[in-house]
């Protein structure tokens, strides 16, 4: 079907659903951004006739592709690899890769859409894009680890580029994988490029960009608080996840003197009443050198509680930092949440609040809510000075990372609270965050004619 020029969000998301069929998770996070953006174009006929938001949900390219690779038994694996090449208006593609058995074309690409608006908020010069393979990295060796990044990066190289597609670690892709990313790249093309972030500090990696997405989240927490007069210390802190995201969010909440009562994982959540300390995390830490440690373990090694198959929102506590996934939170956990005491959720993974969640927390309007693309938005920001970094053929100090980082989540609050101020104090941050994420990608789209 022909894109219509849809002039309500029931129609434009009729067409969505009809060129997208089955994707769920895509139209769900296009409806999140049309529900603001279709009111906010209504007057502004340039963005309307000229179809720019349908421009902006038709990715510009996807490539799938096959990887097959040898297990330890010399058994041969067949998995799908994705890279989707959603919008380059503002610079080259950049986004995350993902390795998980759940991933396929509609999450990828949800999470592409999604990067759009999140890099544009950075004040980056970075478009969207977003990679993965339906690849499970549990119980896999490191051998094993290796062989799958090669035999994914064979078929990948042709796509990617520092002023092309520059990748970076998500979920089940951390800095070991990206070692053997960059270097099965670097052996391909013969050349030694910032065509990855995430690298390691030895081979043109950037200070704080491991810790760069739980800490953003947090001082996007701290900035929210701070406009309506509050602060995180002593306050009850609850986390879902356990991996880089949860980990270096609960690092900072620590040391700010918030009371980190939750970790989580597929298996279940961990609770420590008195809250968590810095040995817990740097137990966790260490883990990830090796074979990656579970909050289980973690759970009995302190005399801590381990709740199986179950998640941690029916724990009572103020600050909510979802960390691990996407529709983590429903509805019915939502109002949990809210009957426990939740003043302010801080999105660090993406899309983690159903459609019914986001609902049920947006007619609370004592309810701070930052959504993903804004409160995640540290950790693509700083492989944006990553790529900076490597382009200047030049490293900085840590503290003048954390201090950009800072200064960048700042910014992007204070974005948030200039185009989603409503009805006197309240601060809508999902439509502030789209609206400022549009406006910037949509003025260069326009810049550039038709295309
Ligand atoms: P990791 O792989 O390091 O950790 C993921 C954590 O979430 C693990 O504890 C994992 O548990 C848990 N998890 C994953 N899937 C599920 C699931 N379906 N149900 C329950 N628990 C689950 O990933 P990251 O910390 O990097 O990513 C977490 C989130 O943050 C994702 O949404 C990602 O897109 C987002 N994000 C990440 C950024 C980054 O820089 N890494 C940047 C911005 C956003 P288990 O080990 O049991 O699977
Ligand atoms: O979702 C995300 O923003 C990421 N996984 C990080 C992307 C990046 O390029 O650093």
């Amino acid at each position: 079907m022909a894109i219509d020029k849809a002039t309500n969000l029931e129609t434009f998301m009729e067409g969505v659903i009809e060129r997208n069929p089955g994707e769920i998770e895509f139209h769900q996070a296009v409806h999140e951004v049309a529900m603001d953006i279709i009111p906010y174009i209504a007057d502004k006929p340039i963005y309307k006739d000229l179809r720019i938001l349908e421009r902006m949900t038709e990715p510009d390219k996807i490539i799938s592709f096959r990887v097959v690779w040898e297990d330890d038994n010399g058994d041969l694996r067949v998995n799908r690899g994705f890279r989707v090449q959603q919008n380059n208006a503002i610079g080259p593609y950049k986004g995350g890769i993902r390795f998980h058995p759940s991933v396929n074309q509609s999450i990828l690409k949800f999470l592409a859409f999604e990067q759009v608006f999140k890099n544009s908020l950075t004040g980056l010069p970075m478009g969207g894009g977003k990679g993965g393979a339906n690849f499970n990295p549990k119980g896999r060796s490191d051998r094993e680890i290796m062989r799958f990044c090669q035999a994914f990066m064979t078929q990948l190289h042709r796509y990617i580029g520092p002023d092309l597609d520059v990748p970076a670690g998500d979920i089940g892709v951390g800095s070991r994988e990206v070692g053997y990313l960059f270097g099965q790249y670097k052996r391909l093309v013969e050349r030694f490029e910032g065509v990855i972030t995430g690298k390691a500090l030895e081979f043109g990696g950037s200070h704080i960009r491991t810790e760069a997405t739980g800490y953003g989240t947090v001082y996007m927490m701290q900035e929210m608080l701070s406009h309506h007069g509050e602060h995180i210390e002593g306050r009850d802190c609850l986390i879902s996840g356990a991996g880089n995201v949860a980990i270096y969010c609960a690092e900072k909440l620590i040391a700010l003197g918030g009371k980190v009562l939750t970790l989580s994982d597929s298996g279940g959540f961990l609770l420590a009443k008195d809250g968590l300390n810095q040995a817990h995390i740097d137990w966790l830490k260490n883990g990830k050198k090796g074979p990656t440690r579970r909050i289980k373990d973690l759970a009995k090694e302190f005399g801590l509680k381990y709740n199986a198959k179950k998640k941690p929102w029916n724990v009572s506590g103020e600050l909510i930092f979802p960390c691990a996934t996407q529709n983590e939170i429903d509805g019915a956990e939502a109002k949990t949440l809210l009957k426990n005491g939740a003043r302010a959720v801080a999105e660090g993974a993406n899309m983690p609040t159903t459609p019914d969640a986001v609902k049920v927390f947006s007619e609370v309007e004592t309810l701070l809510h930052a959504p993903a693309k804004a409160a995640n938005a540290g950790g693509v920001a700083v492989s944006g000075f990553e790529m900076s970094q490597n382009s200047l053929r030049l490293q900085w100090s840590a503290a003048e990372v954390d201090q950009r980082l800072h200064e960048t989540m700042k910014r992007i609050h204070d974005e948030c609270v200039e185009h989603g101020t409503h009805r006197g104090k309240h601060v809508d941050y999902f439509s502030g965050a789209n609206i400022a994420g549009f406006t910037k990608v949509a003025d260069a789209m326009l810049a550039y004619g038709v295309m």
